[in-house]
């Protein structure tokens, strides 16, 4: 694969209302960015993981907290929540993060040389999908990486509206620092911890069409919320990090990072991958 992406070839910049956007609100929006056929090879590959045909790393699959907690019954992807790191193992899911639809405007905002920082799979099954709270990514990379910010996508692989749990973002939150975040009462949201202060009132929501992608910078509060329709709100999510980041020396775990374009730099280069791992057979499901 070549390495060299130059500006002229990147078709898909930043425009100057995104640049705005992405300075005042601390995210864009992009419309009808992947087609339906192409949602539907991620969505088939993360269904195929899900129930045990393509094999994966269990650490990384997550059942709906309802279901794991015996709380309501539901199997195959109806008992889904999410899979992490999909980067790190799916040829698929790794060409989405590399494809230039994304990472052409990531460039003019993190520079040219950039890498995979977690990418996941979040399916939010009919009725019983959990919602997050109001959380700051940048909360749990800061102790990890020194940079200032890094960049999420967010794809809709289905529509995703209020009534199915879409994204809700505070605009300009950016700018107001990295709140507390505290645990939270409950199954699923145990994953993600709570930023002290965000106010529902001041969320906007982010409804969007298939194929239609939010970029955000990871300090901004966003959140969503629980399905109460009778379909999925399946998305997928891929960050991406400056590779002139500096890694803060982590005792226990050190985030996996995969190369995504450019150069990387030594600050970086421990554990960062180019190509898709091979999973051993003691940590497939
Ligand atoms: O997709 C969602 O419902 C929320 C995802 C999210 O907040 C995150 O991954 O940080």
């Amino acid at each position: 694969m070549s390495t060299v992406n130059t500006f002229k070839k990147r078709r898909n910049r930043l425009t100057p209302e995104e640049k705005t956007s992405w300075e005042e609100n601390g995210y864009f929006i992009r419309y009808h960015v992947f087609t339906k056929e192409e949602n539907e090879i991620l969505s088939q590959v993360a269904d195929d993981i899900a129930i045990g045909k393509i094999p994966f790393p269990t650490h990384r699959i997550f059942q709906n907290a309802l279901v794991r907690d015996g709380k309501v019954e539901a199997s195959g992807i109806h008992a889904m929540h999410s899979i992490h790191q999909m980067n790190l193992y799916s040829p698929k899911f790794l060409g989405r993060t590399r494809d230039s639809r994304l990472t052409d405007p990531v460039v003019d905002i993190l520079g040219p040389d950039i890498l995979g920082l977690n990418s996941l799979y979040i399916w939010k099954p009919p009725k019983i999908g959990l919602g997050f709270p109001w959380h700051q990514d940048r909360w749990y990379t800061q102790p990890q990486f020194k940079t200032e910010t890094t960049v999420g996508t967010w794809t809709a692989i289905d529509a995703a509206d209020k009534d199915n749990g879409c994204l809700y973002v505070i605009p300009g939150s950016h700018k107001i620092g990295i709140l507390e975040h505290i645990d939270l009462e409950g199954s699923q949201q145990q994953e993600f911890k709570q930023a002290v202060g965000a106010r529902d009132e001041d969320g906007v929501a982010v409804e969007l069409q298939p194929g239609s992608v939010i970029f955000f910078d990871n300090r901004i509060l966003h959140k969503s919320t629980v399905n109460n329709s009778k379909r999925f709100r399946r998305s997928n999510i891929a960050h991406y990090i400056s590779a002139k980041a500096e890694r803060v020396p982590h005792k226990n775990y050190m985030r996996p990072l995969m190369w995504v374009r450019g150069k990387i730099y030594p600050t970086l280069s421990e554990g960062v991958y180019r190509n898709p791992l091979p999973i051993a057979e003691s940590e497939g499901a």
